[in-house]
């Protein structure tokens, strides 16, 4: 029996091998040895810790683009995800007081009161300690002082090579949105692309709540016009193929809500979805991505963070992913309640691929009973995970804690293939983390999109 000893570095595999067959893998010689039961969760944790990610949603911006991307302590500590923890711990505390206040100023209170007088065990909150750890600042700091004075010193381009290898984020896609002022100056005027940050054209604010998108597309140039009547279908068209040329866009996203129905009754939304945004999707050869379940402004008076969940008949979904066929569909539901409903609609419907653990989804218990069921239904054939992140020292805590909860039912799962005698060999491990964590952009036969 061979026996495997990885190094403890991710980069390098030293084997030792008196059977099987050695092959070169990049600079690591990989074998396809056969693992042990014993060595199985060692050799799962690293296969998956050396394997690079395509983060196929994220809220991150090109460094290009100057301050649309967040980065720093006070963008971690001012993060909505804390916002909505802080008005728990601090009941007294009046909401536009607290939007008041300057970043820096928010920052010290979330420190104050969830970090210092509290154990900040929620997951946003330990989150920001993994990153706090892998960056080398004091879990322990009575103040911020420390970590200000670490991110002063940063230069953003070293920074974002720093983290983005610490994450083991090889590329990630951004949240792109057409009529965002900021976005259209910066695609207009141009810049440098930075390879690793790909664009999404996301379609929320240009489909949800029609018409209120007709003023900014006709002031762009495209004559549509409320009714969705006459050249506004076509002009819609052209719009969303020329964005999509434009930012070399991988998929097109839009977010839906609980109540999202399809065929009937159909909303402008779904109507712009099935007559625009599909035919387009499948002319480009691009995936839609379906983010549904959020129920936007449930307090508005936590801003960003007052957004809640319901739970969708996914019977729509099916219908929809049924009736256009030849569109490939990432699919995400924000409510814990559709996680099986998924699973169930993916095993039907060969072009739906459900996609990470969103939002509310993104904590251990919830990504480990999901990466469980899609395991036992699907295979590998989903996409084990995206990180959501809206800072970019989030990618750290985010990949971090999903590779950990990933190895752990993975373990579970070659281990019960062990007890029925079939051999696991590292190249499965290799083959099925690359998989789980390509994004989603590969077609099934390993075409790429
Ligand atoms: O709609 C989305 O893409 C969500 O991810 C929202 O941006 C949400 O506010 C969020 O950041 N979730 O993590
Ligand atoms: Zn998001």
């Amino acid at each position: 029996m061979a026996q495997l000893k990885l190094a403890s570095s991710a980069s390098q595999a030293v084997v030792e091998d008196r059977g099987g067959c050695r092959k070169e893998h990049g600079d690591v010689l990989m074998q396809e040895t056969t693992i042990s039961i014993s060595s199985l969760p060692s050799a799962v944790r690293a296969v998956l810790e050396r394997t690079a990610v395509l983060d196929i949603h994220t809220h991150l911006f090109d460094p290009s683009m100057g301050s649309m991307l967040l980065w720093g302590v006070d963008e971690m500590l001012t993060y909505h995800y804390l916002a909505a923890e802080l008005f728990r711990a601090r009941p007294d505390l009046d909401c536009e007081t607290y939007w008041r206040l300057p970043p820096a100023a928010r920052a010290d209170l979330a420190w104050q009161e969830l970090f210092v007088r509290r154990a900040p065990v929620s997951e946003v909150c330990t989150g920001a300690l993994t990153v706090f750890q892998a960056l080398g600042l004091d879990p322990n700091a009575e103040t911020l002082q420390e970590a200000r004075a670490f991110f002063r010193g940063v230069r953003l381009e070293q920074h974002v090579d720093r983290v983005l290898r610490l994450a083991g984020v090889e590329r990630l896609c951004m949240t792109n949105d057409p009529l965002d002022p900021d976005e259209q100056t910066a695609w207009a005027s141009g810049f440098p692309r930075d390879a690793r940050f790909l664009a999404a054209v996301r379609l929320d604010s240009s489909l949800l709540g029609w018409p209120g998108a007709v003023p900014r597309l006709r002031a762009m140039g495209y004559d549509v016009e409320e009714a969705l009547s006459g050249m506004t279908m076509a002009e819609i068209r052209r719009f969303l193929e020329e964005t999509c040329v434009r930012m070399d866009a991988q998929y097109f996203a839009l977010s839906l809500p609980p109540e999202f129905s399809y065929p009937e009754p159909q909303s402008p939304a779904v109507n712009l979805l099935t007559h625009a945004v599909a035919p387009v999707a499948r002319q480009l050869k691009r995936p839609v991505a379906l983010m549904i379940g959020a129920r936007r402004g449930a307090n508005p008076a936590l801003r960003l963070a007052g957004d809640s969940v319901g739970t969708a008949d996914l019977t729509a979904l099916e219908r929809l992913v049924c009736d256009f066929g030849d569109v490939r569909w990432l699919v995400t539901t924000l409510a814990r309640e559709n996680t099986h409903a998924l699973c169930v609609a993916a095993r039907k419907f060969k072009n739906l691929t459900p996609f990470g653990c969103w939002w509310f989804m993104n904590n251990p218990s919830l990504i480990r009973e999901t990466t469980r069921m899609r395991l036992e239904m699907l295979g590998f054939t989903f996409v084990a995970q995206h990180s959501d992140a809206r800072v970019l020292e989030h990618l750290i805590y985010k990949w971090s804690h999903a590779r950990k909860i990933i190895a752990e039912v993975l373990t579970e799962r070659y281990a019960a293939l062990l007890e029925t005698g079939r051999r696991v060999t590292t190249a499965d491990l290799e083959r099925d983390a690359r998989a789980l964590f390509d994004g989603g952009l590969v077609a099934p036969d390993g075409r790429a999109e």
